[in-house]
């Protein structure tokens, strides 16, 4: 990787549309975490460390991990500790607008609802210092101190519906998403293991959601079940993630229907979901102008950052500076806020287009 290339893209402002909460987590934070979990015994420490340190992960193995990420996040102020460390992340790449999603968890045994997560999360990302947060739809809750010059960055949140999930708890998550609004959650999300559950568990929430007027994408395609692909793609979700497994006929109506492409690069390769970047379907959308944006998935299980991304696309496909540019200013068309958001985001695009050249 060309260091002032990474550099470059780095200083390039960005937009994040695909992003885990729990899968963004910095590792030492997860080796933090498990070395203490160690200590009291619940885990063996040397056993989290090499199934965190593996790299080449099948898709499969993948979600065994999420599993112990999973049971290493579990208490209300680790949820704070991780939202508040990935905002801060994201934002030290310069991300200027992040849809950050996450699965709403219930613990009984510790007492953790749905809304309790949540509020841990919306704890966590009032506690952002480095830079100045705006994550209410009316722009009017920021933890903005007066008089600040500090870097501005607007998050909003997706809440997620796990595939292992029933109709029910999927409902509730629809039901707390609407309770949320005022927050900044904006839209549902369906993801988890994609060989687990069935496309009809999940449409009576996901249509309540879309009547209520929130904003749905769906892991779409991570596996070649073409008849769920269709389906999918005939609710008319406002976004998919990956888009990895279509047969030809799925690949036209996806075209047809015009629905923007989260693409996760490294993702889609550690999980062996594409077995190479030169085949990888980033090219044909790009080429027949298909909306597209570029994502993380998980920065911290996949090591990598936005701007690694947009490194490995330009590198991989031959894009110049002024494409890489484009590439990031256009997301701004397919972010699920209101058109004042919109509009700011293009300034400031317009500025650092002066800047960098
Ligand atoms: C499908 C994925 C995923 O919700 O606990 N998740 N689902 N495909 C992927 N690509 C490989 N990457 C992550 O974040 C972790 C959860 O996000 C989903 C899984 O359900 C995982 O457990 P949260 O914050």
């Amino acid at each position: 990787m060309n260091r002032e290339e990474l550099e470059w893209c780095v200083s390039v402002p960005k937009v994040e549309l695909h992003a885990h909460l729990n899968g963004s987590v910095r590792n030492s934070t997860l080796f933090e975490l498990a070395r203490v979990l160690g200590d009291k015994g619940v885990i063996v420490f040397s056993d989290v460390e090499n199934v965190i340190m593996k790299d080449d992960r099948t898709l499969h193995e993948v979600f065994k991990l999420f599993d112990l990420i999973h049971i290493l996040t579990t208490d209300h102020s680790t949820v704070t500790r991780i939202t508040k460390e990935v905002i801060e992340d994201f934002a030290a790449e310069n991300v200027v607008y992040l849809e950050l999603r996450t699965t709403p968890k219930r613990n009984d045994s510790i007492g953790m609802s749905k809304r309790s997560y949540m509020d841990a999360v919306m704890e966590g990302l009032r506690a952002v210092s480095s830079v100045d947060v705006d994550y209410s739809p009316a722009g009017l809750k920021t933890n903005t101190f007066n008089g600040s010059m500090r870097k501005k960055m607007y998050v909003r949140f997706l809440l997620s519906i796990d595939r292992r999930e029933s109709t029910e708890a999927a409902m509730e998550t629809v039901k707390l998403a609407l309770e949320m609004r005022d927050l900044g959650v904006v839209g549902i999300d369906l993801s988890g293991n994609p060989i687990v559950g069935n496309w009809s568990t999940f449409l009576p929430a996901l249509k309540f959601a879309k009547e209520q007027g929130l904003y749905i994408t769906l892991h779409c395609g991570e596996v070649p079940n073409q008849e769920e692909i269709k389906a999918m793609i005939d609710f008319l979700p406002h976004r998919i993630g990956h888009a990895c497994c279509f047969d030809e006929e799925n690949w036209r109506k996806l075209k047809s229907a015009k629905i923007p492409v989260e693409i996760c690069l490294t993702s889609n390769i550690r999980t062996e979901t594409i077995s190479s970047i030169d085949i990888h379907h980033f090219v044909d959308l790009y080429k027949a102008k298909h909306p597209l944006v570029l994502c993380t998935d998980d920065s911290g299980v996949f090591s990598t950052s936005l701007s690694r991304e947009y490194n490995l696309a330009s590198s991989s496909f031959g894009l110049g500076k002024t494409e890489m540019f484009q590439l990031a200013e256009i997301a701004i068309n397919f972010i699920f806020a209101d058109d004042g958001v919109k509009t700011d985001l293009r300034a400031t695009f317009e500025e650092a287009v002066k800047k960098l050249n």
